[in-house]
């Protein structure tokens, strides 16, 4: 951080003298980077942002929530597009928490005021083994904890709005919540069934990690010093589709749009932009590269990206996703060479994340009588990219290492089953990721 201690530090009372501090109506778990750009962002600019404060938990460490705090809850957010940055200071995170203190959650969820909880809490927390492990310490057995204070106090209803990437992320936070709750106390479980409406959202920002450049860039530009700014691109995208039993801010006035079916919308981003993502992450790294944009100027990652884009388009007909312009703007997107989004981070969390990105797609272009070699490559190139590192990051890594002892397509079968069972049991889909895996390695030796 620019240590120049003659600049004052970021503060509420800097930025909005005299102005009351929004009440908490929203609680939030998973504060990091994209909350901040993101949900955070919306709400400041919704019209009624004066009544709708945020009270933000961290998922496993305090610090994020001691730096918010140090400064009121108040961060920049730094808007990078390709000719320049822009400075705005959000404020409408009023108290940052950390997700260890399940006492101020209770508190909080219990109380009637709070109309609704979001949720970025990574795709791999919703998964059912993590319910299975039943550590108290994941949040959505903190959620769980927290619902039930809220029944006891007759809270009355409120929303779960999941911001994760991950398909019927309402529904899939419905249905872990449900099993949770379900397994602790039946009572509570046909409360949350009655009183809790699940929210299902396409989110969309690009928003890598902040750097220690990045506090200088504030600094210089802003003239405070700000130990928490987030880097973003201008871009920003926002769909929602369920219900709001205690209300919710009008973040419509701030662009985000509310939708009845929202499959075709996420299908849109998490195929097209995320799964292009999984493949420069994992094409990009064995190949060399660091970045997005880096990647992406490399012929053989962009024609990946290019061939799994035509095979998932056919599956996304209609005509209101205008997929073609959606496309260009992503190309775009990528190309910002300004952002430095650094491929190591997609890369985590491969097994969850090809799950909803590559999978769908291959299925339904194998079930039309075609190949699906677009969605295989992107399969071969994350089991390329397992092969070429020790540095993994994934719920199931453990078990990669014993599937990493193996050779060959055993290997490749091993890998796949940690995706998909069905997937690893199908000799002919082995076969064909073993192909996609041999043809990416040949290119790569001559890269
Ligand atoms: C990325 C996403 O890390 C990843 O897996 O694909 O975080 C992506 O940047 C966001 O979904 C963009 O909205």
């Amino acid at each position: 951080m620019n240590d120049d201690q003659t600049l004052p530090r970021l503060s509420r009372a800097m930025e909005f003298p005299g102005l009351p501090v929004p009440p908490v109506r929203i609680v939030h778990l998973g504060l990091g980077a994209f909350h901040r750009s993101h949900q955070a962002w919306y709400t400041q600019h919704a019209g009624d942002s004066a009544d709708w404060g945020i009270a933000a938990f961290t998922g496993r460490r305090p610090d994020a929530a001691e730096v918010l705090s140090a400064q009121g809850g108040m961060f920049t957010v730094v808007e990078r597009s390709g000719n320049g940055d822009s400075f705005e200071v959000v404020g409408s995170i009023v108290e940052a928490v950390d997700g260890a203190d399940v006492g101020r959650l209770v508190e909080l969820v219990a109380a009637p005021a709070t109309a609704l909880i979001t949720l970025t809490i990574t795709e791999a927390a919703y998964a059912a083994d993590t319910v299975q492990s039943d550590t108290s310490s994941t949040p959505l057995a903190r959620l769980v904890t927290a619902l039930a204070a809220r029944m006891a106090a007759g809270g009355g209803p409120i929303a779960v709005v999941s911001c994760d990437n991950l398909a019927e992320n309402g529904t899939v936070a419905r249905s872990t919540v449900a099993a949770i709750a379900e397994d602790s106390d039946p009572a509570l479980a046909t409360w949350i069934e009655a009183n809790v409406s699940f929210v299902s959202t396409s989110v969309d920002r690009i928003t890598p990690r902040t750097t220690t450049s990045d506090l200088d860039v504030v600094a210089d530009a802003c003239g405070y010093r700000d130990a928490a700014p987030v880097v973003t691109e201008p871009f920003r995208n926002w769909i929602l589709s369920g219900e709001f039993p205690a209300g919710r801010p009008r973040w419509e006035d701030a662009g985000a749009v509310f939708v009845d079916d929202i499959e075709p919308y996420e299908n849109r981003k998490l195929w097209l932009l995320n799964g292009a993502h999984s493949i420069l992450a994992y094409a990009g790294l064995v190949r060399g590269h660091s970045t997005v944009a880096e990647a992406l100027s490399d012929d053989l990652c962009r024609d990946a990206v290019e061939a799994f884009w035509d095979e998932a388009a056919r599956h996304l007909s209609d005509e209101e996703l205008a997929i073609p312009a959606y496309r260009r703007a992503l190309l775009e997107r990528f190309g910002n060479s300004r952002i430095a989004h650094h491929l190591t981070q997609i890369a985590m969390d491969g097994t969850t994340k090809l799950r909803m990105r590559a999978l769908p797609v291959l299925a339904a272009e194998r079930a039309a009588g075609r190949s699906g070699d677009g969605a295989a490559r992107m399969i071969a190139a994350w089991v390329a990219y397992l092969s070429s590192t020790t540095d993994i990051h994934d719920p199931l890594a453990i078990k990669m290492q014993d599937a990493k002892t193996l050779d060959g397509e055993h290997r490749t079968a091993a890998l796949l089953a940690l995706i998909s069972t069905e997937l690893a049991n199908d000799a002919a889909a082995v076969s064909q990721i073993h192909r996609q895996l041999d043809s990416f390695a040949a290119t790569t030796t001559h890269a």
